[in-house]
């Protein structure tokens, strides 16, 4: 009897020693990144995994893992690895997790977000904040993963070696590499282009080799990545915005202690408006360049159009009337997707957009 208690508590003991009181972290927490670490994109996710790792004393490690290698380059398959826990953390496209959560094509509906001029950075700003963002925030979460707070990858805009587009007409039969996203396909099919699925992650080589004419990404993509090698024509029409997310696994963020996580949340803030001004800087009214200063973080480049033409790249700015040509063209699009998304997502984002407008 004696012996048998004397047995038990050894284990008991034992168990105590091999148990801590709270989950042990990770020796690293893998964070998912499309583009490489010299884009806004990527500089925003090495920024906060560095200050995660400064502001908790080592005790959390995020490397951030570029070119999709997480995903195996399958950059519209991570969201489901985030949310069964082989990535931890991510800094994600809402075009990329859009086949997952269909919510997140309400920045993808063509000319859109785009209002006029500069403001169209307050509209999306708006939307953030507003009515619609917290639907595709829930959206997200109802779908197992825990959304941290919003980055940005950026307006969209068109790039091609063959010529300059001015007009729905001069798209016509121009290879477009696309990310596989099915309202991108319906977008440019519709501007009578010929959209062909790419990950990024091939697309350099594919500009490189020509099996592409076009593209579309946003400047902080564009120039790191050297499109002026590749492409002569870009046509600014601002006509679909891709916003980031930073998002965790919901367990790995259970696994935090209370401190760690308001750690964590301080910098994502910090992250959040560091990457954002990153991504808009030189195309804002002044207010992205005014938060890097202010930040002491301020880029090479401050002006991406005069960076491309000293590169021989050929601007082509739209007009009202130019614009419009477009946006008639995809308005099939625009109203079959507003169904698809959700019109009752789509009726929050313009009251969200009015609001500041
Ligand atoms: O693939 C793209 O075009 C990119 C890098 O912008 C995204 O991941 C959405």
């Amino acid at each position: 009897m004696r012996k048998g208690m004397a047995l038990l508590l050894t284990a008991l003991l034992l168990a105590a020693l091999v148990v801590p009181a709270t989950a042990a972290y990770k020796d690293e927490y893998k964070l998912d990144v499309v583009p490489g670490p010299t884009t806004a994109w990527g500089l925003g996710a090495q920024y906060f995994a560095d200050i995660v790792k400064d502001k908790t004393e080592g005790r959390i490690v995020i490397k951030p893992y570029f070119g999709s290698q997480l995903s195996a380059g399958k950059q519209t398959s991570a969201f489901l690895l985030l949310r069964n826990g082989a990535i931890d953390f991510a800094l994600q496209s809402t075009i990329n997790w859009s086949p997952q959560v269909k919510e997140l094509n309400l920045p993808a509906l063509p000319f859109f977000l785009a209002g006029s001029g500069k403001d169209r950075f307050k509209a999306m700003d708006a939307v953030k904040a507003g009515k619609a963002g917290k639907m595709m925030i829930d959206a997200v979460e109802n779908k197992g993963v825990k959304f941290l707070g919003w980055g940005e990858n950026g307006f969209r805009e068109l790039t091609n070696s063959k010529k300059p587009v001015a007009a729905p007409s001069d798209m016509d039969g121009l290879k477009i590499r696309v990310v596989g996203s099915p309202i991108y396909i319906d977008t440019f099919k519709a501007l009578g282009a010929n959209p062909v699925n790419m990950n990024w992650a091939e697309a350099t080589t594919a500009f490189q080799q020509g099996v592409v004419d076009g593209q579309e990404n946003p400047m902080g993509i564009l120039i790191p990545s050297k499109i002026y090698d590749y492409h002569k024509y870009i046509t600014e029409w601002h006509y679909v915005i891709d916003p980031l997310l930073f998002a965790v696994n919901p367990d790995v963020w259970k696994s935090f202690s209370p401190e760690d996580q308001a750690i964590l949340m301080e910098c994502i803030g910090l992250a959040s408006r560091y990457q954002t001004a990153l991504a808009r800087v030189g195309l804002d009214d002044g207010s992205a360049l005014a938060v890097l200063q202010e930040m002491g973080m301020v880029p090479e480049i401050v002006d991406p159009y005069k960076a491309l033409t000293e590169k021989g790249m050929e601007v082509t700015f739209l007009s009202e009337e130019q614009m419009a040509a477009f946006r008639e063209k995809t308005q099939p699009v625009f109203e079959k997707w507003a169904k698809e998304i959700g019109e009752e997502l789509v009726k929050a984002a313009q009251e969200d957009i009015a609001s500041v407008q």
